[in-house]
Formats: structure tokens, sequence, C-alpha cells
């Protein structure tokens, strides 16, 4: 980034770092670009944003015309926020003869729809994206087979799905595994693996399939077809005909009982389907289908949970009776908590219940006491009345649950009672607004409208940052280091460093403290625990099996409906995860302030002193702006980085311990035979016995090892960054290429002041000069 601009250089490395983050985390690229810093001459000066400047353009100390489209009457209507970024892109090119600076390309928000088989996840996708039967649902047992990620195309006017899938060795692989687990007649022998290996198998090559031997399968002329079709890691498909489409993609993604052979969906990793014209709703939106079913498949599972993980907000759905009743359905996503929070960087929860429709009125009316001769439209009423009751019992639930402890405050969670069939069916009784899809789509146009907003604000003020950057070079290079000297920069970057590293020397202090603690504990109870979690409840038939599956699958055991689920790994890690949980959450919170955050002091970090916020000349004034400007794009890019490298922290604690087990869990897994439960269950324990103080003393370490790093990668990046800049904005002079570009940047202000009207401003200042120099600069995430 900031070496905007050393007159008449530019640098070797990416000129447009900031603006693909999506690609590359601004940490790593610090890392990789750090010693490869340098100048090359070049024709024209180059910004940071990787715009030349246009020679012809520059007039020495002359104000220059300004076009008449974009003089100031023409900004005074209100503009929306496409208009105001075109406006911006068409000021710079008037400058620069260049629109380089593109929008940003930073990752989209994602919304994880997340809940058991059946319970009406991909029929409520259909109904929000306006779409009967858009993704299949509706068949018997578990329906969606893989990971379905729905965004916008903003290519073309095509549907198109991307399907991942698995590799020919990956296949092979997993095939044979499922033949040896079919002709496993020992006591070992898993049904449940059986019966996924059955479903795949008899669904890709037919019926009879799942009654031939591996050769027979092979020497099938299917077989040879699918092998030839894995050649290619990727399958597009595309039409503009939606219901062509829909038939086309649902062999890879539905999972269908009837009429098997050529349902591909057992050599799908993953599926992306982007729809035309819906950019309102998705254009900075990922929606994700997360099927309710496991296959017990490490790489689907493993997909799964980082899937979760990326999910900035989660919808769980729920069948309203079953939000009522006692009935679970908080269950996967209380195991599941650790890669929303700190593991994770979930910042709302929709609850949705749905099938309002789905209801017995005279049985509701008995049950809720409702008269019945007072009520006209009774269907209705019940309906209504049971939503409001879904509606509070679950909140109730909430503010009793683990899960609310991962946010700071009540609104990040919201209930809503949908009707996704009464949506498409006006004879269901409901009106539209009532099956409350529309309000669901509000919510993410107006997400949609924010993140485009964000991006927008971030654009012009990055324009302003170059404008300011050009305008600065119009004053006298001595004069210039006399204000940069006075301003002493350099002894504020030093200063700032030295805050910065004693703010993070006490959180290491704070975590140091709370893992000794947690190390203690683990140490204290995790013989008694780990006992407690692989020794069977009650009736312990088959449960070596499941013994045997969590060692294979080192350390863990997920059943196919995700309602049994045993994490030794996770068990283990719980004491050190409790004891940081709170000073984590404060240190890298999801959201808003704690007054101990990471994120707090990156934002607060400047090397503009505070007393100099109100510059005294023009000259510092559009230094101040460049250097400002620069720092909140390199603030916003470490704290984004920040989010990911955080949720590696946490989950160190149960990378070491899985690490520190593995060679158990081999030795477990191959254990066969009489009395292989007790064997398993006694090696478990002793291993965990014997490596207790070392694995959990270990876990500590690394974890510390790890936020140690973020400090060092951040200050290095901070340091090393903020120098260039103050180094550019110091030489960005000369005789040739002044230009008066004032008018240009009071232009971007004012576009600024239009994006920020409906927004909180941040670092506001007064007017000077007739000029509103507002900062309206964000860290957005
Ligand atoms: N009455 C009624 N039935 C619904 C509604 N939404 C979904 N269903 C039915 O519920 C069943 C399951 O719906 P799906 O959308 O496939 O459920 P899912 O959660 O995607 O299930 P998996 O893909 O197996 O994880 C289907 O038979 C749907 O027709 C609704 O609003 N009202
Ligand atoms: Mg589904």
């Amino acid at each position: 980034m900031a070496s905007q601009g050393t007159q008449g250089y530019k640098l070797t490395s990416s000129p447009q770092l900031y603006f693909s983050t999506h690609d590359q985390p601004f940490l790593e690229h610090q890392k990789q670009r750090t010693p490869s810093l340098r100048l090359v001459p070049s024709q024209s000066r180059t910004s940071s944003d990787g715009i030349s400047i246009d020679p012809t353009m520059a007039r020495q100390g002359t104000k220059r015309k300004i076009d008449h489209e974009t003089s100031d009457s023409s900004i005074e209507t209100p503009l929306t926020t496409d208009m105001i970024v075109e406006k911006a892109r068409q000021i710079l090119q008037r400058v620069s003869n260049s629109d380089k600076i593109d929008k940003d390309s930073r990752k989209k928000a994602t919304i994880g729809i997340f809940g058991k088989s059946g319970e009406g996840k991909s029929s409520l996708l259909s109904a929000i994206l306006g779409k009967q039967n858009f993704v299949p649902s509706g068949c018997f047992g578990a329906c969606t087979a893989v990971i379905t990620q729905v965004e916008a195309n903003l290519t073309d006017s095509n549907y198109t799905a991307e399907i991942e899938l698995f590799s020919k060795e990956e296949w092979e692989k997993e095939l044979t595994i499922f033949f040896r687990v079919r002709e496993d007649d020992s006591e070992d022998r898993n049904e449940e693996l059986i019966e996924i290996a059955v479903e795949k198998v008899t669904a890709l090559y037919g019926a009879d399939a799942d009654q031939k031997t591996l050769e027979e399968l092979k020497n099938d002329e299917k077989f040879a077809k699918i092998e030839s079709f894995l050649s290619t890691s990727k399958k597009i498909i595309s039409n503009s005909n939606l219901s062509e489409f829909t038939d086309d993609v649902a062999s890879y993604i539905q999972h269908s009982e009837s009429s098997p052979g050529d349902w591909f969906w057992p050599l799908v990793k993953s599926v992306t389907i982007k729809i035309p014209d819906c950019n309102e709703f998705l254009e900075h939106i990922v929606l994700l289908d997360l099927p309710g079913t496991g296959d017990c498949s490490k790489t689907r599972d493993d997909l799964w949970k980082s899937k979760l993980a990326e999910c900035s907000s989660v919808w769980i759905v729920s069948d309203i009776n079953r939000a009522i009743t006692d009935r679970d359905p908080w269950g996967i996503l209380k195991h599941c908590i650790e890669e929303l929070g700190p593991g994770g960087k979930c910042k709302s929860i929709n609850f949705i219940c749905t099938k309002t429709d789905d209801m017995n009125q005279q049985e509701y009316m008995r049950s809720a006491r409702l008269p019945r001769d007072q009520i006209k439209d009774q269907k209705k009423t019940c309906i209504l009345h049971r939503n409001e009751h879904a509606k509070t019992r679950v909140k109730e639930k909430f503010q009793n649950s683990e899960i609310k402890k991962i946010f700071n405050t009540d609104n990040q969670f919201q209930v809503f009672t949908v009707s996704s069939n009464a949506f498409f069916d006006c004879n269901l009784n409901l009106e539209s607004s009532e099956t409350e899809i529309p309000k669901l789509q509000d919510d993410l146009r107006t997400l949609n409208k924010s993140i485009n907003r964000e991006l927008a604000r971030d654009y012009v003020n990055k324009a302003k940052g170059h404008l300011s950057w050009i305008q600065s070079g119009q004053f006298d290079k001595d004069k210039k280091t006399i204000e940069m000297k006075d301003n002493e920069f350099e002894k504020n970057l030093k200063k700032s460093l030295t805050e910065l590293d004693k703010y993070f020397d006490s959180i290491y202090k704070d975590l140091e403290q709370c893992l000794s603690k947690g190390v203690e504990e683990a140490v204290n109870s995790c013989v008694a625990s780990t006992k407690k979690l692989i020794t069977p409840n009650k009736d312990g038939r088959g449960f070596h099996k499941v013994l045997g599956a969590l060692c294979k699958n080192y350390g863990c055991y997920w059943s196919k409906n995700r309602d049994v689920i045993l994490d030794l790994n996770k068990t283990l890690a719980k004491h050190l995860h409790k004891c940081i949980y709170n000073d984590f959450c404060q240190i890298f919170p999801v959201s808003g302030k704690t007054g101990k955050s990471v994120q707090e002091q990156i934002d607060k970090f400047s090397i503009i002193q505070s007393d100099s916020a109100y510059p005294r000349s023009d000259i510092l004034h559009y230094i101040q702006n460049f250097i400002k400007i620069e720092e909140t794009k390199l603030k916003a890019a470490l704290n984004r980085d920040i989010v990911d490298i955080k949720k590696g922290i946490y989950s160190s604690i149960q990378i070491t311990i899985v690490n520190e087990m593995a060679s158990c869990y081999q030795q477990a897994a191959a254990v066969t035979g009489t009395g292989s439960m007790k064997r398993m269950q006694e090696l478990l324990i002793t291993t965990v016995d014997n490596k207790k103080h070392d694995m959990f003393n270990k876990a500590k370490m690394e974890l510390l090892k790890k936020f140690t790093n973020l400090k060092l990668d951040i200050l290095k990046a901070l340091k090393n960054e903020l120098q260039e800049v103050i180094k550019s904005s110091q030489s960005q002079t000369s005789e040739k290429t002044r230009m008066d570009v004032s008018r240009e940047i009071e232009e971007l202000e004012r576009l600024l002041e239009q994006l920020s009207d409906c927004w909180s401003l941040y670092n506001k200042k007064p007017k000077r000069n007739g000029t509103n120099h507002k900062g309206n600069i964000t860290t957005a995430q």
C-alpha cells in the first residue's frame, strides 16, 4: 500500500493491497512483502491505489476548470450510493485520468441456515429468493445432501452452479472404506456407517449396487463413467431457464431414495449457486444451506464446521412445534457455540420457527383454551396466537442460554415465525406479511444496503486520500519538511507503538493467568471427564461402535442426524476454554466495544497527535488528510485480519490436544475383538492421565505464542506501513506536477457527507475556511 507515490517511483509490490484483502490477508501479505519493498523508477507518479497521474493534467499552481456536470449544484440533490461512487469515480478520472481505485472486494457477509433435517431450511431459502422449489426440498428423510452456497450472479443473467467434486483418489478411498465396513461381520460392525455407505453407492451406481463386490462394481460401465466424470474437479452448470437449471442441479445436491442411480451428491463437496437479478438482497451476502445430516465423512464434517466459523450471522431453523415443546432445537448450536463466538465471528442470530401454517386448529384451541364461538377466522387466529406464544417462549429460552454469552446486547437475537408454503400459496389463510418472509427479506435488503454504503464510503475516502496526496504536492518541499518535522510524525509513531506494545503485554499477562488456572483445573479433572464421556449412560449396547468411530475420527463422533455429539478433544479443552472465555470475548469481541479489545486499541492508534487535529495551515491539512486516510485503510485491513487470526488463537488449544492425543486415537482405533471397548477405554484414560501436565501446558504455551505472534505482526505492519506513509507524504512534491485539486476534494467531502447523513459520524470536525473537513472515516469490518 502506502508507498503513496514517492515522486517518480512506484513500488514493485502490488499497489492495490487494500482492495484485495479478500484474496490475501493483510498480515500475511505484510510478512511476504516486507523484505521486497524496492523502489524502481517509473515514468509517472503512482499512488498507493495504483493510479497514475496524467502529467498533462498538471497545472502548476493554477486552479483547473471544473466540469459542469459535476459542479456543486449537481450534488445538492440526494444521490443513491451507486451514484455517489460513480461521481467519485468521475472526479478521480478527471484529475488522474484514471479510475483504477477498485471498490473493495472484501469478503461478503455469510448467513448460515442451520437446523435439523426436515425443519424447512431449503423451503425457507426458496421463499426468501421468491422462487418456489428453487432449492430441492420435501423428500423422504434427509433432503439436502451437500452444503449449498447461494449468492448473486454479478456477471451475467444466467443461473449458475459451481459444483466442487471430490477427487478420483478421494472417492476411491471412500469406496474402499465403505466396502470394508460393509464386509465387517465382527461385533464392531457399525450399522450407521453401513447405512450411509449403501445410500451413497446405490444413489450413484443404482439399486443393486450395494449387493455387488468392489470388483464387480469396478467392472460396471457406470463405474468408468463416474471415474471419467471425476477427472474434472469442478463442474459448472449454467442456464437462463430457472426450472431447467433446478432440474440439472438437483442430482448434485438432492438426496433421494426414489429411482436410485445417477444421483451425484455423494461425489460433491459443496455447491455454489449464483442467481441473477437479486443484487438487492445478495450483492454482498452469501446464504448457506447447511444440511441437517452428516455422513461421517471427515471432509464434509470439517467443511461444515469451517463454514460455520465463516458465518457473521446464523439463522436457526426449527419447526414451530419443536420450538415450543421441550425438544431442544438448540442442541447442535450449543455444541457449535465456540465456532460461532470466540472461534468465529457470528454477530447475530435469528431464530426462525417454520411451518406456521401447519396447524390443527381444533386441537390448538382446546389446548390454548381459546373461546371457540368468539373467533371468526379460527385457523388464522390460532396461527397468529401460536406465533406470539412461540416468540415469547424462544426469547425466554435465549435469555437463559449459553449462546447469549457471546453477544453484548439482546438486539442481536430476533425471533421470526414464518410459513414458506403460505408465502407462495394464498389459500393457506395467511397474508403475505403474516408469513414473515417479507420481514426477513427486508432484513437482508437492509444488511445488503449497509454493506454497500460502507464500501462506498471507503471508496470515496480512498479517493479523497489520493487527492489530498496530490494536493500536498502543491507546496514547497522545504516548507513541507518543516511541517512534517514540527508535527513529529516519526516520534508519534514510536510513541504509539510503545503504547500498543504495553497494551499487548498487559493482555498477555491476563491471558497467562487465566490459562494457568485452566491448566490446573484441567489436570485435576481431565481423567474424570474422559471417563464420563467414554462410558455409556444406561444402555451400553452398541457403544463400542460409537467409541470405535470416535477414535477413528481422532476424538470426535457425530451421529448421522447430528443429535449425538461426543468430542473428547473439546471435553479436554473445556477447562482452558472456560478460564479464558470471558477475557477472550473482551479482547476479541465479535462486535461492539468492551474497553479492552485489540480492535479498539488499533482504532485508537494514530500518528496524528490529537492536539494537532485542527491544522494550522493548508499544507498540514492535506498531509493530515492523506495520513489519516492511509491509517484508516491500514487499520481496517488489520482489524479484518484479526478476526481470522483470533479464531486460530482460540482453536489452538484444541488443536494442540488433538495432536497430543493423535497416536493414542490411532492405537485405540486398531483395537478389535472381544473386550475391545474396555481396552479402548483404558488406553484413552491412561494416555490422558500420563500426558495431562505436558499436554495442557503445551496448549497454554501454544496459545500464548500465537498471541505474541499477532502482536509482533501488528506492530510490524503498523511500523513499516506508516513509515512509508510518512516518507511518501514528505516526498510528494514536484515542480512539474503541481496541481490544485482543492475543489475536487471539497466535492468528495460533500459526497461523504451525503453518505454519512444516516450514519453515525466518526471523527467529526468543525468547518474550516468555509469547507467541511470531516474525516468521515470508519474502520468497518
Ligand atoms: N406446511 C408446511 N410445510 C413446510 C413448510 N416449509 C417446509 N415444509 C415441508 O417440510 C419438509 C422439509 O422441508 P425442507 O425445506 O426440505 O427441509 P430441510 O430443513 O431443508 O431438510 P434437509 O435438507 O433434510 O436438511 C418438506 O416436506 C416441506 O414441504 C411450510 O412453511 N409449511
Ligand atoms: Mg434442505
